[in-house]
């Protein structure tokens, strides 16, 4: 029977599976995502936890006087103001590792199709031109022997790491600290990684200190025979920068699967016949995406059922 003195909030759209388990054992407020819309103060006072897949405005942090926990669905949560949950003593939750080797899974996917333009190539079938052109033209970049750099060895990074391995690529990375235990070449800044490789990946979270980074600098360095490929956020890339990059040949190709203003992707990316680009699914399958539905929807019971979460966000003030 669902418990209807807690309440949970909603704002925008979330996996389905969240709301079906949610409402098993709570109210569910749905509201548009964004700014905060009126709430009955009766219901209002009853709302303990907030489910959100996106950007939780700040305006709810501030009016839900009983506010307790956010679960954030998806590993990156820079759709949080976590500072501003914790001055509110508010336990932030989100869905690591769940997720980890689909989103592996997809970044070789994507590096694969960048360098050797398969989706394109079964356009050219679909088209019918093979028989009446010829075959696709063979494709000017190649995986093989590449040196590849990875901005970002966290619980990912270190998948798509693993299974580069068998590639038979030189594997390097940079994160701010150096992992213990770990074969790959370190570089101590990503400058210093794009002039010693010539394929990028990114997979950093959307952070003040990861805003830009990818910018004409580091396009420089990676070269002309250079592939950078993003499944971090979009928010790590100057767009200008690469679209120019990619325009004039400072680089070879890119292959995105994330964007600065999603979903809204600028034109120019379209126009690029150098850029493969993907609509923000790495760990979108059936399986991974229920996976991490019933993450959120597990931390926020666990805190309602015993103050307990399963995977709060480092930043966070959990309170046993
Ligand atoms: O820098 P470190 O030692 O904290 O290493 C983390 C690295 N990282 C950075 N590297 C260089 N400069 C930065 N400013 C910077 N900020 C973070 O990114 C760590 O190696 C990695 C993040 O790993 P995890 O926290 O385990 O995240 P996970 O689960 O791999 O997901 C990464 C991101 C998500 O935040 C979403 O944006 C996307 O992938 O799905």
């Amino acid at each position: 029977m669902p418990d209807h003195s807690v309440a949970v909030l909603v704002p925008g759209r979330i996996h389905p599976r969240v709301l079906e388990r949610l409402k098993e054992h709570v109210e569910i407020v749905a509201v548009p995502m964004g700014a905060p819309t009126e709430v009955a103060p009766e219901l209002r006072d009853r709302i303990r936890g907030v489910a959100i897949s996106g950007v939780l405005d700040n305006g709810w942090i501030e009016s839900l006087p009983n506010l307790e926990i956010v679960s954030n669905f998806g590993v990156g949560y820079d759709g949080v103001d976590t500072k501003k949950a914790a001055e509110h003593g508010i336990v932030v939750t989100h869905t690591p590792d769940v997720l980890n080797d689909e989103v592996a899974d997809t970044t070789i996917a994507l590096l694969l199709n960048t360098v050797r333009q398969y989706p394109k190539a079964e356009n050219h079938l679909r088209e019918g031109r093979w028989k009446n052109e010829g075959p696709y033209p063979l494709t000017p970049l190649s995986l093989k022997g590449r040196k590849v750099g990875i901005l970002g060895l966290g619980r990912i990074g270190m998948e798509i790491a693993k299974r580069l391995e068998p590639f038979k690529v030189e594997l390097g990375y940079h994160t701010r600290s150096r992992r213990e235990g770990v074969d790959y070449t370190y570089y101590s800044s990503l400058k210093d990684m794009a002039e010693a490789v010539d394929t990028l990946i990114s997979v950093v979270p959307g952070t003040a200190a990861t805003h830009k980074i990818f910018d004409m600098e580091i396009f420089k360095a990676l070269g002309e025979n250079g592939v950078f490929i993003n499944v971090g956020r979009g928010t790590s890339v100057n767009e200008d920068h690469l679209i120019a990059a990619l325009k004039n040949g400072t680089i070879a190709a890119a292959g995105l699967d994330v964007f600065y203003d999603e979903p809204n992707v600028r034109p120019e990316f379209l126009e690029l016949a150098n850029a493969c680009l993907l609509p923000h699914v790495a760990s979108a399958s059936v399986p991974t995406r229920n996976a991490m539905a019933d993450l959120v929807v597990d931390n926020l019971i666990g805190w309602f059922k015993e103050k307990k979460v399963i995977s709060p966000v480092p930043e966070t003030p959990v309170k046993r």
